[in-house]
């Protein structure tokens, strides 16, 4: 296995320093070397060398030390400091970096980017001298801070005062991520989300190093976000959702709220409004959208294909103009979604040309088209990124087209896991934990490796309903989607990834996770 050559032990540092090396006085005691193995992380770093017997305290006087005036810095302290209260029984200080590196302190630190470290890297070195985590950007420090998270005890992660010695193995690891696109993409119009329910679905993605949120706006049964010209759409488009339940929308200051809290946690959010098909709530909202004029009844159902706006009309271009003119106005990122799949009701002319004037509006408003992966039958702009999601990819992209890499019978966490499973649908076959996993996504299109941006996950809504609901289709499979795309493919091995998965069991029970108990796994270790 490629791992376990890379896994080397710090021997010689073991020897050297003997038993635990203690930063303070009341430390830990060192776990036995017996009980100390390869870490359990996920998804696996670009390098890992830890002692087997030294570990490294963390104590109430631990101070945690900030490159100064680096934006993100002290708030990622903060929430470390926050994950430690509770075994400290104590919140520890913050300080700006004003000497060199010392015992007793955690560094956070910005540094110039080099060949080794840029991007989303980092670098955690634990010994004596303190804990470390130096990067080129406050993303690389915030990954560098989930590693460490994960190679503290597994009930760092439990709320409210429980005091423990709190030691980390002493180590190096160095990492990088193989792509700098790993999503999830969370559809919130077949059911609603509250705002409180997507926080938790970033802080359960970023935990595992997930960089993208594309929220999927609109749809047949629900419109999800306030457009201030176009108020019926949420107003009436958004009233219900599948079964019929109540349905709801973000107002333009909950999405904000979430672009914030995302931002916060490195992830940028993606939106999306679905065209020219599965717009069944607006036609419902805005008749005049329609080429009969005559508004459809909301939709709660779970067919797909059978709505469309009208492409004969120029009424749809200025809403489409209007809707994504506000939508860009309230997103920091560069992109915007436009759909763009599975049109029953339109001839292929009609699509491309639809297509083609919805790319130009978004080039219009400042921001780069994605789309899914019909549009490659169409006109299309060299901005436009493709994402694929049919299995079937056997027909590339125009040469130098970006691509984003979605396909369902991998990466749809919508589907069920097996045969038995109640949540979930199936047409893309089942999808345990072990399908995403072994699938490598250099193969999957006939493109060169530099034109994929990376991978994204998908959870369609048809069948969850809640955030517990959303929690059984992520775990455990969101972490072998993390891994695939964070860990480069020769390190990447099945056998040991689920014995490294399986020991995550105990943190997901402290963070009050509903997950899948696959039978993939070895949960007992
Ligand atoms: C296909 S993915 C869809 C969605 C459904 C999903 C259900 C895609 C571009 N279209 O509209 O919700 O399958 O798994």
């Amino acid at each position: 296995m490629q791992q376990q050559t890379a896994w080397r032990m710090l021997l010689t540092c073991a020897l050297v320093a003997g038993a635990a090396t203690a930063l303070h006085a009341q430390a830990a005691a060192a776990p036995s070397t017996a009980t100390t193995r390869r870490p359990g992380l996920i998804p696996w770093p670009t390098s890992v060398e830890m002692s087997s017997s030294d570990a490294i305290a963390i104590t109430n006087h631990t101070v945690i030390e900030v490159t100064p005036g680096q934006e993100g810095l002290w708030r990622l302290a903060t929430d470390l400091a926050r994950l430690l209260r509770p075994a400290l029984d104590a919140t520890i200080g913050i300080r700006d970096i004003a000497g060199p590196a010392a015992a007793g302190t955690i560094r956070l630190e910005v540094v110039p980017a080099t060949a080794a470290l840029a991007g989303d890297g980092y670098d955690l070195a634990i010994s004596a001298n303190g804990i470390r985590i130096e990067a080129a950007t406050p993303a690389g420090v915030f990954y560098g801070t989930q590693t460490l998270r994960q190679l503290l005890p597994w009930a760092i992660e439990l709320r409210g005062p429980r005091p423990f010695a709190v030691s980390v193995p002493a180590g190096h690891i160095t990492d990088r991520p193989r792509y700098a696109w790993r999503g999830v993409l969370l559809d919130v119009s077949r059911h609603f989300f509250s705002v409180a329910d997507v926080k938790r679905y970033i802080d359960l993605s970023a935990m595992y190093k997930m960089n993208r949120l594309h929220l999927h706006l609109s749809d047949d049964q629900g419109w999800r976000i306030e457009i201030a010209s176009w108020p019926n759409l949420t107003r009436y488009g958004g009233s219900t959702a599948v079964g019929g339940g109540a349905g709801g929308f973000y107002t333009k200051a909950d999405y904000a709220e979430i672009v914030a809290y995302a931002r916060d946690r490195f992830m940028m959010v993606i939106p999306e409004i679905e065209m020219p098909s599965h717009c069944n709530a607006a036609l419902a909202s805005y008749p005049e959208l329609t080429c009969d004029g005559v508004a459809p009844t909301l939709y709660t159902g779970i067919e797909v294909g059978f709505s469309n706006f009208c492409f004969e009309k120029d009424i749809t271009f200025k809403f489409l103009d209007d809707v994504i003119r506000e939508l860009a106005a309230m997103t920091p990122g560069p992109y915007v979604h436009i759909g763009g799949d599975e049109v029953k009701t339109m001839t292929p002319a009609q699509y491309s040309g639809f297509m083609e004037r919805a790319q130009a509006i978004v080039a219009r408003h400042g921001k780069t088209a994605i789309a899914w992966d019909e549009i490659i039958h169409g006109t299309m702009l060299p901005t436009t990124v493709v994402q694929y999601w049919r299995p079937d990819a056997s027909l590339a992209p125009p040469p130098g087209t970006k691509l984003i890499l979605s396909p369902a019978n991998r990466l749809y966490l919508d589907m069920k896991y097996d045969d038995t499973t109640v949540l979930g649908l199936n047409w893309a076959g089942n999808v345990d934990v072990n399908v995403p996993y072994e699938w490598d996504p250099a193969k999957h299109v006939n493109v060169p490796e530099s034109s994929i941006l990376g991978v994204e996950t998908a959870i369609w809504s048809e069948t969850p309903a809640t955030i517990r609901d959303l929690e059984f289709l992520l775990f455990p499979r969101l972490p072998a989607v993390a891994e695939l795309g964070w860990t480069a493919q020769p390190a990447r091995d099945w056998t040991d990834f689920r014995m490294r998965l399986g020991a995550q069991a105990p943190r997901w029970s402290a963070l009050g996770i509903n997950a899948f108990w696959s039978p993939k796994i070895d949960w007992t270790r």
